[in-house]
């Protein structure tokens, strides 16, 4: 029997939100990156106010296979390039305005960063997003339906010209002064009608249907609500998003999401290794050293979410070598906490043994992600134990549910065996797409995992020990 057949599947109880294909390729992904980079960059500003000129805008070495390989090698399974911030500047020659590389001295007016990174990408195994700013503070028509038009006509390029998109980045931060085509203004718009979301996100689908819509509102990532990186405990994927737009959705609620929330919309959370999102030489002695990283992804990650690390290209067009460095840290750091899965060599047993279940206990250290153990009815407390013939020692455990039925899990704790008896060392709520919990190093021969409460029957993907 193949059991990750459908056909074996344990069933989902309807009103109970599960993930989309394209939803659960992007939960696999993990970690990937954001590419801060525009005129800012050379005005050494976080947000432009639009009137810079294009001429401004002039690496002296890009290399954009620097940049990808770079992030390859330091682990990030994609890369988001912010094609257009604020201030309006598009890094790919736009048919629809002038405000381009096409008028900057780089590569003679010929350049195309968007090209070069997507082809980068793609010749170095990466997905490659797009992040389109909503607001434009050089473009004249901001605030009226004119500039709708430019603004979907752009997503038309970005999302036609440049291969598979996994992500398309919609940010929040919309409104207020900025150039406008001269008039130097303050302009406010409507967040909730003023692109019109559902027909503006329907050329997405229209042009890319395997990519995901990353909002504070979805419609399939959401925003974790801050930008430090951090996923709240409990982060649950789901969440209602009646009357959530772009811009105005409360950060509290999406940093923990709702266990009850009708919709899948898992956490993403953005932070940048630096202070700032653009690259400034000021602040080449403050990058996030690879303990500080690894901390933000058992934060991020290790909550079920997902880790989107910026790294901002430097003046030459390349990432710092500072960078560089801290994020091999990181990349050889993960690698290390994962280098032996102790639950490997355990006996997994379970409460619930249904006699010749197509999911038994064993699938949660089978190593393989797409088994998983049913852990029974919900009424009955469900447990499973991994024992091994002689102590081990570890001290992080990940756990992992099986999200192509959905999370189910609201409350468990992890337990070890010792002097005759089960010590508790852990209890959390959410665990979703993964968990992460480090621990003291403990010495044990039994480890117990106990579902407290569930909104189905649990359904276990994964059960690892590792000692780091
Ligand atoms: C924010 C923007 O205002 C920042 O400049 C940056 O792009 C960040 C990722 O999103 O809303």
């Amino acid at each position: 029997m193949n059991p990750s057949d459908n056909s074996t599947r344990i069933p989902v109880p309807s009103g109970i939100p599960l993930p989309s294909a394209r939803q659960l390729k992007w939960h696999r992904l993990e970690v990937y990156g954001f590419l801060h980079f525009t005129v800012n960059t050379f005005t050494d500003q976080e947000w432009g106010y639009g009137d810079e000129s294009p001429a401004v805008f002039n690496p002296t070495n890009f290399d954009a296979d620097q940049i990808v390989s770079t992030a390859r090698e330091g682990g990030l399974k994609g890369l988001i390039l912010t094609c257009k911030h604020h201030d309006g500047f598009c890094l790919w020659p736009s048919r629809f305005t002038e405000h381009s590389v096409k008028n900057s001295p780089w590569r003679g007016g010929q350049g195309d960063v968007v090209g070069e990174i997507s082809a980068a990408c793609a010749r170095q195994g990466l997905q490659f997003g797009v992040y389109l700013s909503p607001w434009d503070r050089n473009h004249a028509d901001y605030g009226s339906p004119a500039y709708i038009t430019y603004y979907r006509s752009q997503l038309r390029e970005l999302l036609t010209n440049y291969g598979p998109i996994f992500e398309v980045w919609f940010d929040g931060a919309n409104g207020g002064d900025g150039y406008y085509g001269g008039a130097r203004q303050t302009r406010l718009i409507d967040k909730t009608s003023y692109y019109d979301w559902p027909n503006t996100w329907q050329i997405v689908r229209e042009l890319q249907p395997e990519a995901c819509i990353f909002s504070d509102a979805g419609s399939d990532i959401r925003w974790v609500g801050n930008e430090s990186g951090i996923a709240g405990d409990p982060c649950w994927a789901t969440l209602d998003v009646t009357g959530l737009a772009p811009g105005l959705a409360d950060p509290e609620l999406l940093n923990s999401g709702q266990r009850a929330g009708e919709q899948w919309l898992p956490a993403e959370c953005d932070v940048s290794i630096r202070p700032g999102w653009f690259y400034h030489s000021h602040e080449d002695e403050q990058v996030k050293s690879p303990a500080d990283l690894l901390e933000l992804y058992f934060n991020s990650v290790g909550r079920g979410g997902s880790l989107l690390l910026n790294l901002p290209p430097d003046r030459r067009g390349q990432i710092h070598s500072r960078d560089r460095e801290s994020l091999l840290g990181f990349q050889a750091a993960r690698q290390a906490l994962y280098s032996k899965d102790l639950a490997r060599q355990a006996r997994a047993a379970s409460t619930f043994n249904e006699p010749n279940s197509p999911h038994p206990a064993a699938h949660v250290n089978d190593g393989n992600p797409d088994t998983y153990w049913n852990a029974g009815r919900p009424d009955l407390p469900a447990e499973i134990i991994l024992e091994l013939d002689a102590p081990i020692c570890f001290n992080l455990v990940s756990l992992r549910e099986f999200l192509p039925l959905g999370q189910r899990i609201t409350e468990c704790c992890l337990e070890i065996w010792q002097n005759e008896t089960w010590c508790e060392i852990w209890r959390g709520q959410s665990i979703g797409s993964r968990r992460l919990i480090q621990s003291t190093a403990v010495q044990t021969q039994k480890v117990r995992l106990r579902v407290l409460s569930s909104i189905a029957p649990a359904a276990l993907a994964e059960f690892g020990l590792f000692q780091t």
